[in-house]
């Protein structure tokens, strides 16, 4: 049995992401949730890595950016479900659009996550509601956290020339149904790191409206059931 560990924050896109590839690689893993305001939790980095989450611990290794992490799984952890398509022209096209959910997709979400102040509030509470800071460092997720993710998704729109969070995010799904087409998987008939990574950061807004939003897209709620299914039925009980 592998010892994983996951440092992550609740409501963070890139955890998700790895969440969703651990899952599927039917991998057990124990969550540390990060104190956002003081990181303290994490442990120590590789030379070079920001403090960020998420972080991967298995066995002696630590491995930071959750594009570097699922690279990882698939090296240490081939199995029946693999995240590289044997395809070249799919292998490629996985990691374009792999690059696109980080870039484009996950910079959209806070913005309707925390785009309003009584999401921001919604989102800090759910942060601190997953979490074991204590009191005080709570009451400081709460508050400072809604603020500065407010501030931030303010400035992210701002930054990439958009005025409506909910039609950025709208925009960006319906660029993925186009490359999903009819497919069953989002570059051709296997599972890619495109898929884990697009599912994971869906996942992380199903509590929010715009996953409502979102699945209205029939073709686009079709894919993210089948992927679902798969962590499902391959997640370690
Ligand atoms: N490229 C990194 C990005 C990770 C990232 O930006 N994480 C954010 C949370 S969503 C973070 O830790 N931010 C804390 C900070 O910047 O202080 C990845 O793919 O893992």
């Amino acid at each position: 049995m592998e010892d994983l560990t996951l440092y992550q924050f609740e409501l963070c896109p890139y955890c998700h992401k790895v969440r969703a590839g651990l899952e599927l690689k039917g991998l057990a893993y124990r969550k540390v949730e990060v104190n956002p305001m003081s990181k303290k939790e994490l442990p120590p980095l590789p030379a070079g890595a920001p403090k960020k989450v998420p972080v991967l611990q298995s066995g002696g290794d630590t491995v930071a950016d959750s594009t570097a992490i699922l690279a990882f799984l698939d090296e240490k952890f081939p199995g029946k479900v693999d995240f590289r398509p044997a395809d070249e022209a799919a292998r490629k096209r996985a990691t374009e659009i792999e690059e696109w959910v980080d870039s484009e997709l996950i910079f959209a979400l806070p913005t309707v996550i925390y785009g309003k102040w009584g999401e921001a509030v919604k989102a800090a509470q759910v942060t601190a509601r997953s979490s074991n800071f204590g009191f005080l460092s709570n009451l400081g997720v709460r508050v400072g956290g809604s603020l500065i993710m407010h501030q931030v998704s303010k400035r992210l729109l701002q930054k990439r020339g958009k005025t409506d969070a909910h039609q950025w995010v709208g925009e960006c799904v319906d660029q993925f149904e186009q490359w999903l087409g009819d497919r069953k998987f989002v570059t051709g008939p296997e599972l890619s790191v495109a898929d884990v990574a697009m599912h994971g950061a869906l996942t992380c807004v199903k509590g929010f409206p715009i996953y409502g939003d979102i699945m209205r897209r029939p073709r686009v709620a079709a894919w993210f059931d089948g992927v679902q299914a798969m962590r499902e039925a391959n997640r370690a009980s």
